[in-house]
């Protein structure tokens, strides 16, 4: 027996896989829809807070709601001070921020602030829990450079379920460089967020989530592309040169994004800040959790249509076969780009940008490793649809809100050597830091993976060691979390906690 096929056996039983795909590929088959790009782009609030001074306190509301993805049938849904998703929340460097976010969805549930450095205690992660009725406060200083962050429930067990109905919003922080640098920054006119989820329905309209077992391997994965929480819609360019703010805020699906012409983009942002110079590229793989901010040049003025294509995913050994059965990994039209009435832009493409100062990797103290991997040790877990399993790991153990894995110095940088044994890809994200990826399998990262990052895709049989630095808050008792952002992944264990001390 192959090495692949033990693995398959472990994970699936060796019955067991036969009798379970062929309903599942065949009804995804079935459900595949070809979009007209008959709904309009939705531009979410922007939310700037109400500002005295550097001090900016933002209101949240989680709240149930329902929307209508499709004519006429309603689903339901979460929000945070909408039915589904929330602001742009919006503020500058050096700014403190208080966000006071009441939980009205009548179940308990938590808000994290992915990619910000923060004190502990403000994450947002599971040890911050906000109990139905309840408010919670986060305070903190933004200390990081101008970026496209965003914020997302993470309940203990429950964050792929809340994310999926809508827990999810972006948040931008500008810095003193912003107005400086020469690029479009008008918010909604050339200055465009886009959300991208993949969604699943079943015939009564409501989300479909999680159904049967190799969803929970693969984590969930949708037929139903939505932007900013509409169906594959157009987005009626204002101007000839636009800036797309790009996030996989999908629970699972890896998007491999071009336009359909194949024109170039060019990459001016990863997650954490922008690049030393644009990249010049045309398609860019996008993991949950981990965004892109590109320039498009629609002066020709022909409409294009933002697509993912096939090979997003890279497998190995018969999980890569079944995904392909499965039909995970396809092309998908996204969203239309219709530049008829565009204006011509007054901005072109720059030549170098403001761009935060790379990390030294002359002062890591720790090299310390990272292995994710899922194998099966009971057998059945997955086949009994819990939630709780020990088949998701990292470094061989399975998320304990009681175990504290490591503690690292205040002051201190270290290198992480991120490894995937398993047949599918993790994206790896750190709470609390922004990392320099070093190399991935001892090469150097890819041109648009230089700036920093808090999350990154490790494909199997792949290392990336990255450079991580705890820069300024201590506390012994609350931890960070470290963990795989296919949410279905991290709720099923694979994750972990350190402290800063
Ligand atoms: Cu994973």
């Amino acid at each position: 027996m192959s090495c692949s096929r033990r693995k398959f056996v472990q994970i699936f039983g060796a019955g067991a896989a036969g009798l379970l795909l062929p309903p599942l590929s065949a009804s995804l088959l079935a459900k595949e829809k070809v979009s007209s790009f008959s709904n309009a782009y939705a531009l979410p609030p922007l939310d700037n807070g109400k500002r005295q001074g550097n001090q900016v306190t933002f209101n949240l509301t989680m709240q149930r709601g329902k929307m209508s993805f499709f004519p006429g049938v309603a689903t339901s849904t979460l929000g945070i001070n909408s039915p589904y998703l929330g602001p742009v929340l919006r503020a500058k460097r050096g700014d403190t921020v208080s966000l006071n976010v009441q939980n009205r969805i009548g179940e308990e549930s938590t808000l994290h602030w992915h990619g910000f450095t923060l004190p502990a205690v403000a994450d947002g992660g599971p040890h911050q829990r906000i109990a139905s009725g309840k408010t919670w406060n986060a305070t903190f200083q933004i200390r990081q450079p101008a970026s496209t962050l965003w914020y997302h429930s993470h309940q203990y067990h429950g964050t792929g379920e809340q994310v999926y109905k809508g827990m999810a919003g972006l948040f931008y922080i500008d810095d003193e460089n912003t107005s400086r640098q020469s690029l479009p920054t008008t918010y909604g006119v050339d200055d465009l967020p886009v959300v991208i989820q993949d969604r699943a329905f079943q015939r009564n309209g409501e989300f479909r989530y999680l159904g049967m077992m190799p969803e929970r391997m693969q984590g969930m994965h949708g037929d139903t592309l939505l932007i900013n929480g509409v169906v594959t819609p157009t987005l009626k360019a204002q101007k000839t040169l636009i800036r797309l703010r790009l996030l996989n805020g999908s629970n699972a699906r890896i998007y491999n994004l071009a336009f359909h012409d194949h024109r170039p983009f060019y990459v001016i942002a990863g997650d954490c800040g922008l690049l030393a110079s644009p990249v010049r590229m045309n398609r860019i793989r996008l993991a949950p959790g981990e965004r892109a901010e590109v320039l498009v040049d629609l002066s020709d003025r022909s409409p294009v249509i933002l697509k993912t294509l096939k090979g997003a995913i890279q497998t190995t050994g018969m999980m890569g076969m079944m995904m392909n059965r499965m039909n995970n990994d396809r092309e998908f039209a996204i969203m239309q780009i219709d530049p008829r009435q565009a204006e011509s832009s007054s901005y072109r493409i720059p030549g170098v940008l403001l761009h935060p100062a790379p990390l030294s990797v002359t002062n890591a103290v720790v090299t310390r490793p990272m292995k994710m991997n899922m194998a099966m040790m009971g057998g059945m877990g997955m086949m009994g649809g819990g939630s709780r399993h020990d088949g998701f790991t990292i470094n061989g153990r399975s998320f304990d809100r009681q175990r504290i894995d490591f503690s690292v110095k205040r002051g201190s940088t270290e290198i992480w050597e991120v490894s995937n044994s398993s047949m599918l890809p993790h994206p790896f994200h750190v709470h609390n830091v922004q990392f320099q990826v070093l190399d991935r399998n001892g090469r150097p990262p890819y041109a648009h993976e230089r700036g920093l990052k808090d999350t990154i895709l490790v494909n199997p049989d792949e290392v990336v060691r990255i450079l991580v630095p705890f820069r300024y808050y201590a506390d012994s008792q609350n931890p960070y979390m470290y963990h795989c952002h296919n949410l279905e992944h991290e709720d099923q264990g694979m994750m972990g906690q350190f402290t800063v001390v």
